[in-house]
């Protein structure tokens, strides 16, 4: 019997068989979970019915996050086939990719600093909100994914790298509002790996070269080594882990 027996667990932010979100559903799959999927789009949602079926799971729903409507609709949907939720993972970002390349303080502007935090960073708490009613009392978990460019400069990264300070700052006030409910919130730090995210980001090539050469492992990490590491801090096994942000970058932060 996997650690996740029992469990039931709603994904956010699959866009292809490459997303984090895709070895993070396998991974959890793996240990037990049961599993819903959201789609962000008409375009996404064959692909994504397509892995629910490969996942063993029929549920999938719509839902773009920056739509308070579509995001309380996923909750009262879920509701109809579940009377809970234990996880819920969050794994979406997006800046205009005009923001993602050249220099910083020539990217920026209020209009992708805006849309950048609201998806990268507002849309956690958001769905933190919603999800309430459904996963109080049960020991539930909260997952997001993060980036070192929340904590480092860097080039191109840019305000994507503001927008994901701003999501493990959320991680923190999270995990203190909900500490009392019993739900714990986490955050896993990333380490380069080739997504359709990652594409549009400036030189993400050359960042994983330097990766390979320069993390103590001397390697980029897997979806599935995320995937791993995702469920078990959502599962019971992580019981005393809340507010923290865990590195799965081949040990590439520490490299000073
Ligand atoms: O190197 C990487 N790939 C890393 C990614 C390193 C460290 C962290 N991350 C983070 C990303 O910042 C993101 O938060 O992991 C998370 C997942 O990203 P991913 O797996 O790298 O990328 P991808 O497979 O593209 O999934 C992200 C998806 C979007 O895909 P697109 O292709 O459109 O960028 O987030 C979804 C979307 O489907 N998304 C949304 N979902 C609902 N509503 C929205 C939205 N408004 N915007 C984007």
């Amino acid at each position: 019997m996997g650690f996740l027996a029992g469990k039931r667990a709603l994904i956010v932010g699959l866009a292809s068989n490459r997303s984090i979100a895709w070895g993070i559903a396998q991974a959890m799959q793996r240990e037990g979970a049961e599993l819903a999927l959201t789609y962000q789009n008409d375009k996404l949602q064959g692909r994504v019915e397509k892995m629910a079926g490969e996942l063993g799971t029929s549920i999938t729903l719509p839902l773009d996050v920056s739509s308070d409507e579509q995001i309380d609709n996923v909750f009262t949907e879920l509701g109809r086939h579940w009377d809970g939720l234990d996880i819920l993972v969050h794994s979406v970002a997006f800046a205009p990719r005009e923001a993602l390349e050249g220099s910083y303080v020539d990217s920026v502007t209020r209009e992708n600093f805006a849309a950048a935090h609201d998806i990268s960073s507002y849309s956690f708490a958001a769905l933190a909100k919603a999800a309430r009613p459904l996963m109080a009392g049960r020991n539930g978990a909260l997952l997001t994914l993060t980036y070192l460019g929340a904590v480092r400069a860097m080039p191109s990264y840019n305000v994507m790298g503001l927008a994901k300070a701003s999501l493990e700052a959320n991680v923190r006030f999270l995990a203190y509002s909900l500490g009392p409910e019993g739900t714990r919130v986490n955050a896993i730090s990333a380490g380069p790996i080739r997504t359709l995210a990652a594409s549009g980001i400036g030189n993400f090539r050359k960042l994983l070269e330097y990766g390979e050469k320069n993390a103590p492992l001397r390697r980029n990490v897997s979806i599935d080594e995320v995937g791993n590491a995702a469920a078990f801090l959502c599962s019971d096994l992580a019981s005393g882990i809340t507010g923290e942000i865990t590195y799965v970058d081949g040990g590439y932060n520490i490299v000073g």
